[in-house]
């Protein structure tokens, strides 16, 4: 803050509008930095009291939740990742101006800045007793964030009101001349002579100590710069506060940096059970055409978590509950010692519009599901295993997806790598043939055998079907849309998927005319997507290209146009082709 912008205010003080405006600048900025402050201690006291849930990220999250499902483009929004950062920036923007116009509030009337901050103590409180993860360690969290802003709310505005009611005092009596417009220290001493010191008798502000003679010392020049000397510090010591904590704050996501440092030092076990080889011929090598295996790096990543759950391996436990002959207790090394399978998958997001990217396809190392739930013994009656993740979020696969002969897997590994933190770090579920809202359960901690009559994961009751089998489907790759290319014998490329059953055909038209078969590669298994291309002789000019798939059951994609609200879009892919001569 610079502070030279407060001099000439204070040298004017003949002039009330400005100093008045200004005054409230300084109240503002006094309600952002108490609560910033407020704030980041709370976040200081999650890292160390509930790591897995701070009051900001537990309004975050409450707003993610909140969203209506249903909408297309907000539905997107909602499961997607880049989407958070601005989230967060925007309850930024919101707290701030919240918390200046608690200043403002507190300055014209006292206690009305501290409801306001009262209130956000309130919200926060709300958020965070209505998040899975909460644990009681979390209620005092925002009550302490709350109380924290307030005292040093009130503790700067009585400040300010000192070094207000000091600068009016000094003012009081004016001499009807020009103004000196330069700092006060340069203020001729008749002009401070006329005013009434505070020793003369003037009005003392509530609360405020008597002025000693210091106050007006010649010295100083004005009567008014202890106080605004004494209102700067305790606005330097706020902000300090802030800054410290955010310091603070992010030292504690050293525990995140210390799972990461975990995870680069893990060595995995090979499989007992590799994954088969990848056919010849399964990569086409058409330029453009998405690569067979993504790379970790560029995996799509959809969830709910605001904050990506930081799960110490050494601490991670699985339980299986619910309707099972004996619960059971996991921890990771006896994961790790189990004989472990690897199988290429490709797992699927919801909502992944038609032609969209939010599919992906990699090299999973984990435990079979099927055995770890024989161990269990799920009871007669159980149709559904309800998954659930460090943050709270739960999936619900149907019990038979995790015991039939599928390769259902309780996944440790990615493309020979650990799992990456975003992908689920130390465990999560992958399972063949499920979209991932209903089976890929990240950060896994607990499996719950239950009964679809008795449980309701996440997404159900946010207007996604209490079932999700993944819908065979086929994306054009190349050329991409509205990309133009030459005439002649054009290549045109994608992939296409129908997972545990499995692709028997891919067929392109253009301009809605004749489907003509396109060449298929081979199928890493029925769990993966394949590659398909097709040259079709064009001339100048536009085309519509189209693409469907067609299982190995026989069953073709549907043909009608469907959003991917409640569960799988569907529809043809279709781009707009421009052949130039
Ligand atoms: N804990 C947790 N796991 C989750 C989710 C989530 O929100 N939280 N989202 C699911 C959804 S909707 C999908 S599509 C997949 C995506 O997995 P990925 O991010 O590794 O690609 O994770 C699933 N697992
Ligand atoms: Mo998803």
């Amino acid at each position: 803050m610079n502070t030279s912008r407060v001099a000439p205010d204070v040298a004017a003080g003949g002039t009330p509008r400005p100093a008045k405006r200004r005054t409230e600048l300084w109240a503002a900025a006094a309600g952002v930095a108490a609560v910033g402050a407020g704030v980041v201690v709370g976040e200081l006291a999650a890292g160390l009291l509930s790591p897995s849930v701070s009051p900001v990220t537990a309004v975050g999250g409450a707003v993610i939740d909140a969203v209506p499902p249903g909408v297309k483009d907000g539905v997107i929004a909602l499961f997607g990742t880049a989407d958070k950062l601005a989230l967060l920036s925007g309850m930024g923007l919101v707290i701030a101006a919240l918390a200046a116009l608690a200043g403002v509030l507190e300055w014209r009337r006292r206690f009305a800045g501290l409801a306001v901050i009262a209130v956000f103590g309130l919200v926060g409180l709300a958020a965070v007793l209505t998040r899975a993860e909460a644990t009681a360690n979390a209620v005092p969290v925002p009550l302490l964030g709350a109380a924290l802003g307030m005292a040093l709310l009130r503790w700067l505005i009585r400040r300010l009101g000192e070094w207000r009611e000091a600068a009016g005092l000094q003012v009081a009596g004016p001499p009807a001349g020009p103004q000196p417009a330069g700092p006060d220290d340069a203020r001729p001493q008749a002009i401070w002579r006329a005013a009434p010191g505070p020793e003369t008798g003037g009005p003392q502000p509530a609360g405020q100590k008597p002025a000693g003679p210091h106050a007006a010392g010649p010295e100083d020049g004005s009567p008014a710069r202890p106080a605004r000397r004494r209102f700067l510090q305790s606005l330097t010591v706020t902000t300090a506060i802030a800054a410290v904590g955010g310091a603070l704050a992010s030292t504690l996501r050293g525990a995140a940096d210390a799972v990461a440092g975990l995870r680069s030092k893990l060595l995995l076990p090979g499989p007992a059970s590799p994954a088969p080889a990848v056919p010849a011929g399964a990569e086409l090598g058409l330029a453009g055409l998405s690569p067979l295996v993504t790379p970790n790096r560029d995996f799509y990543r959809i969830d709910t978590a605001l904050r990506v759950p930081i799960v110490d391996p050494r601490d991670w436990k699985l339980k299986v509950t619910g309707l099972v002959d004996r619960e059971i207790e996991l921890d990771f090394d006896t994961l790790l010692a189990k004989p472990l399978t690897e199988r290429h998958i490709t797992i699927a997001c919801v909502s992944n519009e038609v032609g969209g990217d939010l599919i992906g396809n990699a090299r999973w190392l984990g435990w079979p599901v099927r055995e770890l739930l024989a161990q269990a013994g799920p009871k007669p009656g159980a149709d559904m295993v309800l998954s659930r993740s460090a943050d709270g979020w739960t999936a619900g696969s149907p019990l038979e997806a995790l015991t039939d002969t599928r390769d259902a897997l309780l996944v440790v590994g990615m493309n020979g790598e650990p799992l990456p933190l975003e992908h689920g770090f130390p465990v999560r579920l992958i399972v063949p043939g499920l979209y991932g809202y209903v089976s890929a359960t990240k950060w896994v901690t607990e499996l719950k055998v239950t009964r679809f009559a008795d449980d309701v994961a996440y997404w159900t009751p946010r207007g996604w079907s209490e079932r999700g089998p993944i819908k065979t489907s086929s994306r054009i790759d190349v050329p991409r849309g509205g990309r133009s290319v030459s005439a002649g014998t054009v290549a045109v490329g994608g992939v296409a998927w129908a997972q545990h059953r499995g692709i028997g055909k891919v067929e392109v038209r253009v301009n809605r005319g004749d489907w003509k078969q396109a060449e298929l590669a081979p199928a890493i298994s029925t769990d993966t997507w394949c590659q398909w291309k097709i040259g079709l002789p064009l001339g100048p000019g536009q085309y519509e290209v189209q693409v469907r798939a067609t299982d190995l059951d026989g069953d073709p994609q549907v043909e009608d146009s469907a959003p991917p609200a409640p569960n799988g879009a569907t529809g043809y892919h279709t781009v707009t082709v421009d052949v130039k001569s």
